[in-house]
């Protein structure tokens, strides 16, 4: 053993992150504070001190603050996936890995449960690994700095077409990824510019990735499928062209000489207008092994998106199913299928996908939404923990009934941009965390995830933790009930996703991208009636749960209109009670945050004060939009304990929002 205040020196260049200042939310949830002197840790001898182990040592060398000494310890049984053992005998606790990764995520395990209260008990043995091999954050940043569906300001690595970014916030952003176990990111949108692979482009996005590699992090990339096309004047991009896999393998190589552990390519092809394998008669099988192939020989992946629908399709739910499944079993095994949870479009809620059922020879990846696009931007507080845990037990129950499960990697769409909070609001960091720790151990509870959160984020007095704990657990169900209750979806307003449009009507659109071809309200009733009979959207689940949803008696509640168009004596009143309840619930998020005043720095507090207060108001917003414009149909009044609407219909359908990245200092702009 060796005493490591030497190589202490070393880390210098470290300091800063976490330093004490003032509480404007760029520390998220690592708001560590140093002892006043340094934890010494021991290192074996049986252990590489590369950099990222350097990491892991100055980490918590500079925040470990208990009186146990720390001893890092390289396994000698291989332990696998980057996971980590901790041990405690009497004042010694020994952090064990056998790659320099699970060191640095053991260090922030030990720092995690330092901060959240968890003692190790002597002779306790903390043991985990990740669940998943890939944990993957996809950002949807623009060569011009533009973030899609982003909602905290601009992007931190491009810039005015060019890669352009802090060394420090990479740091920083890295560092936060590594303490919750993201192991993968893709830094560009999958509305993907050719332009990202452009040599000059690579070179420097390779020094992103050199940062990321400290923290155990791969870079990968969207791409653009006619890349060969745009960027070297191919006259084609077709997959069995010998020219253009040739274009690709030199790419690769080039990527590769960059970036020795580049990740892999995401694409989005043939989809949204994204060019394809199927612009040239081949299939999205033909697309992604080709790439699979130049990959591989490097350790590469291809996440092929299955996000899929076409024009005019009469259920756009079934397509992504009726595209894919014939291709199961085609794949290259470099190859992972990356499904939305749901099979419409991160909706706030939604069945299953039913790929995630079918599919049984291709390795897949659920693609879950971070970034509320569907779910109140930065401006509503949306926990999405419980949404996800949902996803993971109803895939888990199922494997139980004999249907196959297992993904080999889990991916979230970011909510990180340059605001100085990273994620635009305070609250929204929570679901980078959640999806972060729910792709390490799909297990865990929502409440613990948010408790830790909160504790590590704000302050561990009960008194906060436990209110916003019930609230933050409560808040995407609330969310759902005040937006689109009983398993409606998709009714908010064209051209962006804040706000209610049930009525949207656009000339010349898709129908596809209008509410009403989702929750065809009519004079008989409401919803989408996906039986057997209807769209036989149901008949692409496994019997059982197509047997349970196709029948309206057994469907459960949540789904009842994403499956069944059902009358409205049948629905009227439990729709109006549950956008009710989905009202007082957002109104109480406001009581709630006062409450806790005192526990909260005050400018997080105002700032967070503001958006529950827009959260209730756009909440009553949803309320009246859409059952005011149902009763146009239903006939039928309130129930009479009902509070009576505080919009007129009109006046909210003269509204137009026709704002796509609005921000907190647009809020009163709405109704
Ligand atoms: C990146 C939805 C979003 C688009 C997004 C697309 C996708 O349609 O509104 O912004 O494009 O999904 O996931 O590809």
């Amino acid at each position: 053993m060796k005493s490591l205040s030497t190589c202490l020196l070393l880390m210098l260049m470290f300091a800063g992150i976490g330093d004490a200042s003032a509480e404007d939310g760029h520390r998220l949830w690592l708001r560590m504070v140093s002892p006043k002197q340094q934890a010494e840790i021991r290192v074996g001898d049986n252990m590489i001190v590369t950099k990222t182990v350097e990491i892991a040592i100055d980490e918590l060398s500079r925040f470990w603050r208990r009186n146990e000494e720390i001893v890092m310890s390289g396994s000698v049984t291989p332990i696998s996936d980057d996971g980590f053992r901790i041990t405690r005998k009497g004042g010694t606790i020994t952090l064990t890995a056998s790659t320099d990764v699970g060191m640095l995520y053991g260090a922030y395990e030990l720092l995690r449960r330092q901060e959240t209260g968890q003692k190790i008990e002597n002779n306790q043995v903390v043991s985990e690994t990740p669940r998943y091999q890939f944990r993957v954050l996809d950002h949807w940043d623009n060569m011009d700095g533009t973030i899609e569906r982003g909602y905290a300001g601009r992007s931190v690595f491009f810039k005015n077409g060019k890669v352009d970014f802090d060394k420090d916030i990479i740091r920083e952003y890295a560092r936060a990824n590594a303490s919750i176990g993201i192991n993968m990111v893709v830094i560009n949108n999958v509305n993907a510019s050719p332009k990202v692979l452009d040599e000059k482009t690579l070179f420097h996005i390779a020094d992103i990735a050199d940062i990321l590699r400290l923290y155990g992090i791969r870079l990968c990339l969207s791409v653009n499928f006619a890349s060969p096309m745009s960027l070297d004047s191919l006259k084609t991009a077709d997959p069995l062209d010998e020219q253009v896999r040739d274009w690709w393998k030199e790419k690769v190589m080039q990527i590769y000489k960059l970036i020795p552990d580049f990740g892999g390519f995401l694409v989005k092809a043939n989809s949204e207008g994204q060019p394809g394998p199927m612009d040239f008669g081949r299939s999205h099988a033909d697309g992604a092994n080709m790439l699979a192939e130049v990959l591989r020989p490097h350790g590469g992946i291809v996440m092929w998106r299955a996000f899929v629908y076409a024009q005019n399709s009469p259920d756009r739910a079934s397509q992504a199913y009726e595209e894919f499944m014939p291709l199961d079993g085609t794949f290259m095994n470099n190859v992972i299928l990356q499904i939305k949870n749901g099979p419409i479009d991160f909706q706030p809620r939604e069945p299953v996908s039913p790929l995630f059922y079918g599919i049984q020879k291709t390795r897949l990846m659920p693609e879950f939404q971070i970034t509320q696009e569907y779910t109140g931007e930065s401006i509503h507080t949306c926990f999405l923990a419980p949404m996800w845990r949902e996803f993971f037990d109803e895939i888990a129950a199922n494997a139980r009934q004999g249907s196959r499960r297992h993904f080999t990697a889990v991916s979230g769409v970011s909510n990180v941009g340059n605001s100085v909070n990273w994620c635009g609001s305070d609250m929204a960091q929570a679901n980078w965390y959640a999806f972060g720790r729910l792709a390490w151990n799909p297990d865990m509870t929502s409440e613990q995830i948010a408790r830790e959160w909160l504790q590590q984020t704000f302050s561990k007095a009960d008194k906060f933790v436990s209110p916003m704990t019930a609230m933050l657990c409560q808040s995407h169900e609330a969310v759902v009930s005040y937006m689109m209750p009983l398993g409606l979806h998709h009714i908010f307003a064209g051209g962006h996703h804040y706000g209610p449009e049930p009525w949207c009507h656009q000339p010349g659109w898709r129908e596809d991208w209008l509410p009403r071809y989702y929750h065809k309200a009519d004079s008989t009733g409401v919803g989408f009636d996906r039986t057997r009979t209807g769209s036989g959207n149901v008949a692409q689940y496994p019997q059982r749960l197509a047997d349970l949803y196709d029948n309206v008696e057994t469907c459960p509640e949540k789904y009842l209109l994403f499956f069944h168009h059902v009358p409205w004596n049948s629905v009227w009143e439990r729709l109006c009670r549950r956008y009710d309840m989905g009202v007082s619930q957002a109104e109480g998020f406001a009581e709630t945050w006062r409450s806790v005043e005192k526990y909260v720095d005050m400018e997080r507090y105002e700032r967070q004060l503001k958006r529950f207060e827009r959260q209730a108001k756009d909440a009553w917003w949803w309320r009246d939009a859409c059952l005011l414009y149902f009763q146009q149909f239903s006939k039928m009044p309130l129930p009479q304990d009902c509070p009576a609407p505080r919009h007129k219909l009109d006046d909210l359908m003269r509204f137009s929002l026709r704002m796509d990245n609005y921000t907190a200092a647009d809020m009163d702009k709405l109704p």
